[in-house]
């Protein structure tokens, strides 16, 4: 898939998405990089450490967070995206869900838009992702981060992500963005119990099988925590390889993680197990 002037390879093994939070709240490592060179420190050592993309944010969308003004937003990321793009040889994804904030970033130096809400967030966003090119990734969510986790139901969890990503896929056309664009996402912990979450990554699956690159970003979320008993979101590392293994033998192409070394040391090693095992199907 093209990326700008880079090429992500899927199919070959897992990439790895770097989640670089300049935000002052996000549910870990909130706060940590709100200073610009600290933050574009921490993206080209993901680099070094191996990163294939590496994802930055200005709007935390942890359960409960409030939206940011898109003024504050842009600053966060902006100077961010801008450095970085000087620094590092990866391409370089914005997550964002505002239009102004897409555009302003792809002119920095963004390469590729996370939009979480799949382009229902902003009207102008499909039309940003078409005019750009870019690639977009169309991330499920129920509800909106301020209420998602109030009792989200569901009769089939995977059905109706499914069918959700045919809709939006179909709406993104309906804008002039092309399938080649597209990589999806089913949001875990985005309007989903515990049980929805371990539900998608078991039939993870009947997701790859739409046809589109599959990313999913499961890093030190709280289900992980529930299931080990780390209450510390910095210290789920061990449990988000063993959901990361999980999800490379159930055919996720792309992982958003947070410890990128682990993660690429870990995907190496699913890849070489797993991968020859796909390839006879
Ligand atoms: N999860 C978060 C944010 N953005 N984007 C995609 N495509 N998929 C995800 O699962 C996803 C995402 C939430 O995690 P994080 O960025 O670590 O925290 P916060 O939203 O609190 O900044």
């Amino acid at each position: 898939m093209k990326a700008g002037r880079h090429t992500l390879r899927f199919g070959e093994r897992t990439l790895i998405m770097g989640i670089l939070n300049v935000t002052p709240d996000s549910f870990s490592d909130g706060g940590r990089f709100v200073d610009t060179d600290r933050a574009i420190e921490r993206g080209v050592e993901m680099e070094r450490e191996g990163a294939d993309v590496i994802d930055v944010g200005g709007e935390s969308t942890r359960p409960g967070a409030s939206p940011v003004p898109e003024e504050a937003e842009l600053r966060r990321v902006g100077a961010v995206i801008e450095g970085l793009a000087r620094r590092v040889e990866v391409p370089i994804s914005v997550d964002t869900y505002h239009a102004k904030v897409a555009r302003e970033a792809l002119d920095l130096g963004a390469d590729i838009i996370n939009d979480v809400t799949a382009l229902r967030g902003d009207p102008e966003m499909a039309n940003v992702v078409a005019d750009s090119g870019r690639p977009v990734v169309l991330m499920h969510m129920l509800g909106e981060p301020r209420f998602m986790q109030r009792d989200p139901v569901y009769g089939d969890v995977v059905a109706e992500v499914r069918r959700f990503m045919e809709e939006r896929v179909a709406a993104a056309a309906k804008a002039g963005v092309g399938p080649h664009q597209v990589i999806i996402d089913p949001g875990l912990g985005f309007g989903k119990t515990f049980e929805h979450n371990l539900e998608l990554i078991k039939r993870l699956p009947e997701l790859s099988r739409l046809g589109y690159p599959l990313l999913v970003g499961h890093s030190r979320k709280s289900f992980i925590g529930r299931l080990t008993g780390v209450n510390d979101a910095d210290r789920r590392i061990a449990g988000t390889i063993a959901v990361g293994t999980m999800l490379v033998s159930n055919r996720a192409d792309m992982l958003r993680v947070h410890d990128v070394r682990e993660a690429v040391e870990s995907a190496k090693v699913a890849d070489a197990l797993t991968r020859s095992v796909h390839g006879q199907d």
